[in-house]
C-alpha cells in the first residue's frame, strides 16, 4: 500500500479517515512529532497521501513499529460484527499459523473467524492487553523481523528493545528523551484529547551515529469522537466509553525503556 514518493516523500494508500487527521495535526501540538503531510496526490490513477520519508536523513536506519494502545480496533467493528458477522477465512488461517489450537471447535467447523475475534486474540497473545502496547516488526540492516505475535511479558519485550538498540545505553536514553516529549505533547494536545486512537504506531529510528528519533504514524483508524466528548486515554476500556489506553500504555513503553537504561 506504499510508493516511493519524490525528494524525500513516501506515498501511502489514500484514506480519507487519514487524511482529515494529517489536516487537523498540521495545527496542533503533536505537529512536531508526526511526519510533515504534503497533500493528496494521484499516481496512475490511484490516490495517495504524501508523507515526509522519515528514514531519508538515516544513513542505514534500524526501525521498530510498536502499536499502541490496549486495543486494536473500533467498537463499530465489533457492533458490525454482532449484527452482521463476517466470517474470514483469511483471518482464521492466519491464526492457525501461529497456534493450531486457537481457532475453537466452532470456528474450526466454519474454518473462519470473526475479525474482532482475530483482533482480541493477537491482543491477549501480545502485550497489548498487558501492556497497552506491542511490537509489530523491527527492520535492521536488510532484514524485517514480523515475528513478534507472542511476545508478550516484559521481560521478553525488554529483551527485544535490547537486541533493538544493541544494548547502547545513549540510544535507550535518546529514546527515553523523546518518548518524555511526547507524552508532554500529547498532554497539551487538542488533537489526542479528542480522537480515538485505534492502531496507531510509534516508529523508533536510529543508527550507528546514535542519533535516535521516535514519531507518531499511522492514523488510518483514528476516529473524531462527538462534539463535546474528551478521552483521558488512560481508564480501563468498557464497550462504549471508547477509551484506547494510548497513555497507559505509554507510561508501561516508558517503563520498559528506563529499566533497560538501569541495566
Ligand atoms: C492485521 O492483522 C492488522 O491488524 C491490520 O492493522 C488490520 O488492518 C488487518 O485487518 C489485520 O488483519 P495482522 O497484523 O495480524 O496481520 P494495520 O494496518 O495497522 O497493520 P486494519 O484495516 O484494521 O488497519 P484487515 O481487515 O485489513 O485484514
Ligand atoms: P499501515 O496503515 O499499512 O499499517 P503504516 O502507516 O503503519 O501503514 O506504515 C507501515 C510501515 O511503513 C511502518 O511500520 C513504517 O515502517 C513505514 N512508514 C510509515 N510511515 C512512514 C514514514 N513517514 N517514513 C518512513 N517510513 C514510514
Ligand atoms: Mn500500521
Amino acid at each position: 500500500s506504499f510508493k516511493a514518493g519524490d525528494e524525500g516523500s513516501i506515498l501511502k494508500k489514500f484514506s480519507e479517515n487519514e487524511k482529515l487527521c494529517f489536516e487537523r495535526l498540521k495545527e496542533d501540538a503533536l505537529h512536531s512529532f508526526v511526519p510533515s503531510y504534503y497533500g493528496v496526490v494521484e499516481r496512475d490513477g490511484e490516490l495517495f497521501l504524501k508523507i515526509k520519508d522519515l528514514l531519508a536523513k538515516f544513513d542505514l536506519p534500524n526501525v521498530m513499529d510498536c502499536k499502541m494502545g490496549v486495543r486494536t480496533y473500533l467498537e463499530e467493528e465489533l457492533v458490525r460484527a454482532r449484527v452482521k458477522p463476517k466470517l474470514r477465512e483469511d483471518l482464521y488461517n492466519k491464526m492457525l499459523e501461529v497456534d493450531r489450537e486457537a481457532p475453537t471447535a466452532e470456528e474450526k467447523k466454519q474454518k473462519a473467524v470473526t475479525k474482532p475475534r482475530y483482533m482480541q486474540w493477537r491482543e491477549s497473545l501480545s502485550s497489548t492487553n498487558t501492556l497497552g502496547f506491542r511490537i509489530e516488526g523491527i527492520k535492521r540492516g536488510e532484514t524485517c523481523k514480523t515475528d513478534f505475535k507472542k511476545t508478550r511479558s516484559k521481560e521478553d519485550v525488554i529483551q527485544v528493545f535490547k537486541d533493538f538498540v544493541e544494548g547502547n545505553k545513549n540510544i535507550t536514553n535518546s529514546y527515553i528523551t523523546r518518548l518524555e516529549d511526547i507524552k508532554q505533547a500529547l498532554k497539551a494536545s487538542e488533537f489526542f484529547k479528542k480522537h480515538e486512537v485505534i492502531g496507531s504506531s510509534l516508529l523508533f529510528i536510529h543508527n550507528h551515529t546514535e542519533r535516535a528519533e521516535v514519531w507518531l504514524i499511522d492514523f488510518g483508524k483514528t476516529t473524531p469522537l462527538p462534539d463535546g466528548q474528551n478521552l483521558d486515554h488512560y481508564r480501563p476500556w468498557e464497550e462504549g466509553n471508547r477509551e484506547d489506553g494510548y497513555l497507559w500504555g505509554l507510561d508501561n513503553l516508558l517503563q520498559t525503556l528506563s529499566s533497560l537504561a538501569r541495566e
